[in-house]
């Protein structure tokens, strides 16, 4: 008898940090080790993300999964039973091959995620080793640079702000533990600069806060004067990341109009802009600069900005590696964002990070602005040594859930642990 094969699947509706219905799954192994996958869930989707399957109707306001969560305890279950958890890929395809269309839409990609998740931490709890070592062999050892949020705007809070996060990156900090430290005393600093001006602290969808601003620069400035009124030094210390998350953004006529602010600008002009802020401030990373279907003028957009600033795709990709296959050969962008619920399961979002890789783009591991406590890209991050992760600010539980995972992570890979700092982007 083989311990490692699948023995059972129950899945549950639970929810996410908005309130809102997300899954929550147990598969459990012959040899009686079990592990957990919970599914977070999107603000600012992309459209051409793996379907995330919804009821419909009253109930939860139409947001539902029950029909996921009977897919996951029926058909998914039927297709992986009996299956060795050890072998992801394994497992990964048969809930491919059960779901049959090109974007989950069948069964769900909520529903084949969670089946996906908690196949691993069954495999890694059976086998007595923790997920990122399960996923990432002995190769794996780096800790991420956070890119963490501190200003919500767009889609993830109410205020008047356009560009959707605001992010500040340790990257002069000698370790993780240090780099997350020194990001929260800047959060902190921050929380009481806009306190002392009368500013709102509430925060947004992924903890970061979420005033009201003159501007959009506005912002910029903030965190800088919040990072220097910390005792640290842009640019030296700390580097700053956006997600313009532009897909909002854009009109009919492929021009771009800031739903907030209301200020229009071509493709062109937004280039410019970028070009400007990066230009005037120390900005290394800017995702979503331009829109999910923008082809044309993504390469416009590298090659202004690509060989100064990191040029993440997230709308763009999706986490797919058809899409990212177009964009490498077009030159759209340098990176790309890994997100485990657009595209499904494990192995498809390992494929898409090794692709990144060959083709010298950088691959970031990210939350979704609903989350759960689950910590799996914590240990995704460490799994693929991707060196960069965007899980929020520190603030929410679904947030520092990650952050801690990783102080936990990093205690125990002892001296082995590597943080690369400025060098996460090469
Ligand atoms: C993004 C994400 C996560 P959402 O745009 O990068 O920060 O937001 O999950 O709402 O798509
Ligand atoms: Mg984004």
């Amino acid at each position: 008898m083989n311990g490692y094969k699948i023995a059972s699947v129950e899945a549950l509706e639970i929810l996410d940090s908005r309130g809102n219905p997300t899954m929550e799954t147990v598969v459990t192994l012959e040899n009686g080790a079990a592990g957990v996958g919970g599914v977070p869930s999107g603000a600012s989707t992309g459209t051409f993300e793996a379907v995330e399957l919804r009821d419909g109707g009253a109930r939860y306001n139409g947001k539902g999964v029950q029909r996921a969560v009977n897919n996951a305890n029926g058909p998914l279950f039927e297709a992986v039973r009996g299956l060795d958890a050890r072998d992801t890929a394994l497992v990964d395809g048969a809930l491919i091959a059960a779901d049959g269309t090109d974007n989950k839409g069948a069964l769900g990609a909520n529903a084949i995620l969670s089946i996906s998740l908690a196949a691993a931490n069954a495999a890694a709890n059976a086998l007595h080793i923790p997920l990122y070592r399960f996923l990432g062999g002995t190769a794996a050892n780096t800790l991420p640079v956070p890119m963490m949020n501190i200003i919500n705007g767009g889609a993830h809070a109410s205020n008047n702000v356009d560009v959707q996060e605001f992010m500040i990156m340790p990257t002069g900090a000698p370790s993780f533990s240090e780099g997350l430290r020194r990001s929260a005393e800047v959060f902190h600093k921050l929380g009481s600069i806009l306190k002392s001006r009368g500013m709102s602290t509430g925060v947004g969808d992924e903890g970061g806060y979420a005033p009201n601003l003159g501007a959009d620069e506005e912002a910029i400035e903030l965190i800088l004067e919040a990072i220097e009124k910390a005792g640290y030094k842009p640019q030296e210390d700390f580097v700053l990341a956006l997600d313009a998350a532009s897909s909002e953004w854009v009109k009919d006529d492929g021009g771009y109009v800031l739903p907030k602010q209301k200020k229009e600008y071509t493709a062109e002009q937004l280039i410019d802009h970028w070009a400007a802020l990066a230009e005037k401030y120390p900005i290394r990373s800017i995702e979503d600069a331009l829109g999910e279907e923008d082809w044309e003028n993504w390469p416009r957009l590298t090659k202004k900005l690509g060989a100064r600033v990191q040029l993440v795709g997230d709308d763009l990709y999706v986490t797919n590696t058809k899409r990212l296959k177009k964009g490498i050969s077009e030159h759209c962008g340098n990176s790309i964002l890994i997100k485990l619920n657009q595209i499904g399961t494990l192995t498809e979002t390992m494929n898409a990070v090794k692709m990144a890789r060959r083709a010298g783009f950088t691959a970031v591991i990210s939350h979704r602005s609903g989350e759960t406590p689950d910590t799996t890209i914590a240990d995704l991050a460490v799994a693929l040594n991707t060196a960069q992760i965007k899980t929020g600010a520190p603030s929410r539980g679904e947030r520092v859930a990650k952050y801690n995972r990783l102080l936990r992570i990093e205690k125990e890979l002892g001296r082995s642990a590597l943080y690369l700092g400025g060098g996460c982007f090469y």
